[in-house]
């Protein structure tokens, strides 16, 4: 045998704990293969899709997180960990988005301009998908107009915003204020989110939510989308 074949991990051998722990090894080396078969395993042994997302998927980028903010990790480094993540994340999309099939709403969502971080907001559009919401994602690095013109095509119930930079945050203030300007502000649930956001910005920039997580996300979107219908 080989020394590489050797090397080679059983994933299927290791019980939940150290397949967990190696899952998210895998993640921080960018091993997408490894991570899309841990996941493939853990739904096998009766784990629910959000809890190997947020336990296996998110722990490991919180880890990958860490050492690129101490300067351990670098872009290319991060890149592949995001991609390993993101195979995991197809794994589990059906599961996610299958859950509910009602009208519950419609949400133009996109990462601001200057930012191309998108893994938590394509979270949020799976588990919102998964709650039978109607979902158009612009994508990242969204300039104002984008918005603009996707809400005038789509006349969705519920703007989201996504920023993981403190340098692009603020732009989610330049897309409020235009939507004020334009007095079109009241048409539209406006939903923030992205790690350095808390709920004292969200209310700074006139967001009608800030949401700390995909979960919340799609519990908020319910309840105001509710609330606006009574209304
Ligand atoms: Co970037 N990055 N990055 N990065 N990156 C962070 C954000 C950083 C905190 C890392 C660090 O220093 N510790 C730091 C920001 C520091 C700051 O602003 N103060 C940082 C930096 C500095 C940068 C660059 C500037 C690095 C450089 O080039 N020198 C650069 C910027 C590029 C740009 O955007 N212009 C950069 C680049 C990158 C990569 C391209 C390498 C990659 C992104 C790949 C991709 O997204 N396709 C990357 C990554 C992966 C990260 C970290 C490690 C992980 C982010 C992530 O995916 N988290 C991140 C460190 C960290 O956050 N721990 C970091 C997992 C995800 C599930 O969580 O996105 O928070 P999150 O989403 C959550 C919630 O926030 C919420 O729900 C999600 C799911 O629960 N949520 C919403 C998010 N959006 C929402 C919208 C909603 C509702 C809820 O709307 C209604």
């Amino acid at each position: 045998m080989s020394d590489i074949e050797d090397d080679e991990i059983d994933l299927r051998a290791l019980a939940d704990d150290e397949l967990v722990e190696q899952m998210q090894d895998d993640l921080y080396d960018g091993m997408r293969d490894e991570v899309i078969e841990g996941t493939e395993i853990l739904l096998e042994r009766g784990w629910a899709a959000d809890q190997v997302l947020t336990v296996a998927l998110v722990g490991g980028m919180t880890i990958v997180g860490v050492d690129f903010r101490d300067g351990i990790l670098f872009v290319p480094e991060v890149l592949s960990a995001a991609n390993a993540m993101k195979g995991g994340m197809e794994v589990l999309r059906p599961l996610l988005s299958a859950s509910d099939s009602s009208n519950a709403g419609k949400m133009v969502i996109g990462t601001v301009k200057g930012d191309i971080h998108d893994i938590g907001k394509n979270l949020v559009v799976m588990m919102m998908e998964g709650a039978g919401f109607e979902v158009v994602d612009l994508g990242i690095n969204t300039p104002v107009e984008e918005f603009l013109e996707a809400l005038e095509e789509h006349k969705p119930n519920i703007l989201g915003m996504s920023a993981l930079l403190t340098t692009t945050m603020p732009y989610m203030k330049v897309v409020i204020d235009e939507l004020v300007e334009r007095g079109m502000r009241d048409d539209y649930i406006v939903m923030v989110g992205g790690a350095p956001l808390n709920q004292e910005f969200g209310e700074a920039v006139g967001a009608d939510a800030y949401c700390r997580d995909a979960a919340t996300a799609v519990e908020t979107a319910k309840e105001l989308v509710a609330q606006s219908r009574a209304a």
